[in-house]
This record gives C-alpha cells, sequence and structure tokens, in this order.
C-alpha cells in the first residue's frame, strides 16, 4: 500500500485553511494544522459541523516563535508544507505595520529556513497575492511588475523575493508562490468587504440592521470561490518544477457592484444617490440601506485588481468553476440561512 503523504497546513483555522484542510483529507493526506493558542476563530476550533475535524492534528504554534515551528515540524514531518498563516487584512496592516512585517515576512523566513534544514526535499507552497501588482494596469500575470501600496502587500512581496524566488534560485528548495487574487466563500472572514456586505444585506433583510456602511465602492477586484482556489495550491506543488503563478478568475467588478449583485439576490434593487462620501444606496421606497464612511478608506488602495491565469490553465490545467454571481449567491445564502435561526 502506498505510504500516505503528510502535511502541514499554517494558518489552519482560517478560510484557505478550512478549504484545503478538507481537500486533501479526501486525497488520503495525514494532515497537521499550526494553531494559535489566541486562535478564537471558530472554523476548526468550535464549529460542530466541521466533521473532518478528528482528522486534523492540531499543533500549538505561532510564526513569531521559531521554537514553536521547530516543534511542529519535527512532529509532524511533512512532505508538503501550505504556509497560509498570515496577518491577512489590508486594512489593518497600515495600523499595525511591524505586527504585519514580523508574521507575514520574518515568519516566513523562520518556517522556510526551518523546514529546508529539516529535509532538504520539502516542497513548500507560500501563499503570495495579487496585492503585491498594487497599482499595476490589469491585467496582471507572472511578467507583470509589482508595485506594493500597503505594509501587507510589502511585507508579502519581500518575502515572496527572498524566501521563495531567493530560496529556490540559492538552496535549490522546491517552493512556489501562488500569486492568488481574492478569493472568497462563506467561510470568509467577517471583516473582509463581500462578507461585511452579504452579513449587513441579510441582517437588513431580517429586520436586524438599518444600514450597510463602505469605503471605497470604486474598488474593483477579482473574486473567486476560495473552494476552486486551493485545488491550485495543491496542485503547483505536484508539478515536476516549482513555478510562481498567477490564480484568477480573469473578471473583475467594484465593490459597488458586489453589493448590487448581493441586494439582488435577496429580491432588493438598490439605486445609487450623491457623489463622493455623501453617495448612498437605496431601496425601490427611497430608504437609505448603504452609506459611505470616510473612516473604511485606506491611505492607498489598488484600484483596480483582475487577474490573467492562462499559465496556470496551461501547466496545471487549472480553472475556477463558480463564477461571480453563483460566488454572491452562495454566500448570500448561507448567510440567510444561519442569521435567518438566529433571529
Ligand atoms: P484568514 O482567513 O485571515 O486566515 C489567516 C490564518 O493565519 C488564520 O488561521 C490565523 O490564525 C493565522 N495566523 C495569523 N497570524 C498567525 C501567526 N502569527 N502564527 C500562526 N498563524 C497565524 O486568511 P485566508 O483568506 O484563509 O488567507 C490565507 C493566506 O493567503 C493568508 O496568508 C493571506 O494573506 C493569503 N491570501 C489570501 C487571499 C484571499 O483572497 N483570501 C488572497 C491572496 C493571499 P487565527 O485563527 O489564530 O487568527
Ligand atoms: O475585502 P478586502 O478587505 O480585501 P483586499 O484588501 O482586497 O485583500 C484581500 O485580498 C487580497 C488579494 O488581493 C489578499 F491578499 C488579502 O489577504 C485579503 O484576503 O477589500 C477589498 C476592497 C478594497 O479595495 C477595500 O478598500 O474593498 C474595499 N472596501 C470598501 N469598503 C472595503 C470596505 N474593504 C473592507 N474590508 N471593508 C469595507 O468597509
Amino acid at each position: 500500500m502506498a505510504k500516505r503523504r503528510r502535511v502541514l497546513i499554517t494558518g489552519i483555522t482560517g478560510q484557505d485553511g478550512y478549504y484545503l484542510a478538507e481537500f486533501l483529507i479526501n486525497k488520503g493526506y495525514i494532515v497537521y494544522g499550526l494553531v494559535r493558542r489566541t486562535s478564537n476563530n471558530p472554523l476548526i476550533k468550535f464549529e460542530p459541523n466541521f466533521s473532518l475535524r478528528r482528522e486534523i492534528k492540531i499543533i500549538y504554534g505561532n510564526l513569531r516563535d521559531l521554537n514553536t515551528i521547530r516543534n511542529a515540524l519535527q512532529e509532524s514531518r511533512p512532505d508538503e508544507i501550505y504556509n497560509l498563516a498570515g496577518q491577512s487584512d489590508v486594512g489593518i496592516s497600515f495600523l499595525c505595520p511591524e505586527e504585519t512585517m514580523e508574521v507575514n515576512y520574518y515568519g516566513v523566513g523562520r518556517l522556510v529556513n526551518e523546514a529546508m534544514r529539516l529535509n532538504p526535499k520539502i516542497r513548500i507552497y507560500q501563499a503570495s497575492t495579487s496585492e503585491m501588482f498594487g497599482q499595476a494596469k490589469p491585467r496582471q500575470n507572472e511578467t507583470t511588475p509589482f508595485n506594493p501600496v500597503s505594509p501587507y502587500a510589502e511585507a508579502k512581496l519581500k518575502a515572496h523575493e527572498d524566501f521563495v524566488v531567493g530560496y529556490r534560485e540559492r538552496h535549490g528548495l522546491f517552493i512556489c508562490s501562488g500569486i492568488l487574487f481574492n478569493h472568497e466563500s462563506p467561510k470568509r472572514g467577517e471583516h473582509f468587504v463581500t462578507r461585511k456586505i452579504t452579513i449587513s444585506l441579510v441582517k437588513i433583510k431580517l429586520g436586524l440592521q438599518d444600514c450597510l456602511e463602505l469605503g471605497n465602492l470604486d474598488a474593483k477586484r477579482d473574486w473567486g470561490f476560495a473552494g476552486d482556489y486551493v485545488k491550485a495550491m495543491w496542485l503547483m506543488l505536484q508539478q515536476k518544477k516549482p513555478e510562481d503563478l498567477v490564480i484568477a478568475t480573469g473578471e473583475a467588478h467594484s465593490v459597488r457592484e458586489f453589493v448590487e449583485a448581493a441586494a439582488a439576490v435577496l429580491g432588493m434593487r438598490i439605486r445609487w444617490r450623491g457623489k463622493g462620501t455623501k453617495e448612498v444606496g437605496v431601496d425601490a421606497r427611497g430608504r437609505v440601506l448603504v452609506r459611505v464612511n470616510p473612516k473604511f478608506y485606506r491611505p492607498s488602495d489598488p484600484y483596480y485588481l483582475c487577474g490573467d491565469a492562462r499559465r496556470a490553465r496551461k501547466l496545471l490545467g487549472w480553472q475556477p468553476k463558480v463564477g461571480f454571481k453563483d460566488l454572491v449567491k452562495m454566500m448570500i445564502e448561507a448567510d440567510y440561512t444561519r442569521l435567518e435561526k438566529e433571529k
């Protein structure tokens, strides 16, 4: 019988960790997950319906602490590592640049160094991001110059250059970056804009909230489904040679369009009135459902991220299955089902 492959997933309590753990368990992997002692993320620790939870071997650790990383690697002895752990909130990175650099840059260095020392044949996936392109013109692909505009993007880019490209070229390590564009799901963190919109509009529909406050309505993002994207992560580590790849749908929508699409699933039609910070979204009866609050503006914000994933399609045979409308519907329906019960 073939030996079961072993994997260590950092960031397993996050959105991508959830879908990736499920995917790899179904592929027959022995799955270890690095979890912070302070984690109160319900996905894995507390969600009673996550039936695969008992199959995941939890190891407590933190990317800020070398000792815990060493321990996790010794205990799990992985063939593959997926480094999904990170301070993943771009807006917060302007408020906590040091913490962001500590986890998203130095943390990657600690993990990669230690993993290579223990097993030079290890394969490592690094969660890089389309934010590294910043204000670069769409569609962005593997040849587009990086142009980061946030502490988050700067830390991720430095980790990509030093520990992914650098270690691959200098040490021959099998390591690659997935340059993933935004991907969402019903498990998306509640402070990201898509989930904030779906939760708020459902609450408005159920009479639990009056109005949704947002920042930049014009920012465009290429939103895909997280469940599709974890497959690309795995495929990247199954190739003969490691290569950094863009993973995206190739279709972008503005935050405003996301609001309209989400409202439409709930049978509400939003019309926009006013400009700038005075702009509001109103329903058919003229009730203000959406307002702009400058508190949610960022000092700088990529205005148009839209990926060209043709190389991933060619090398991995990967393409997304869930389109924009179905993604929005899936998120609204999940939040509606949950919140209606809580009402
Ligand atoms: P997420 O839901 O915010 O999950 C982040 C995970 O990192 C959580 O499990 C969190 O644990 C963990 N973590 C944070 N700091 C840590 C530390 N110091 N030590 C160990 N674990 C730590 O993010 P996601 O959406 O799943 O994204 C996964 C990764 O891909 C992130 O690195 C993100 O930056 C990157 N990325 C995401 C997207 C996207 O659109 N989702 C696109 C491109 C790249 P707690 O439960 O303790 O908080
Ligand atoms: O949902 P967001 O916070 O995601 P953002 O900044 O694009 O970052 C996400 O995707 C990246 C990949 O490109 C990941 F690397 C990163 O870890 C994270 O998963 O914001 C999306 C857009 C931004 O332009 C933001 O300014 O929505 C705009 N926005 C408008 N109002 C808002 C809000 N964002 C948030 N979070 N909250 C608002 O009220």
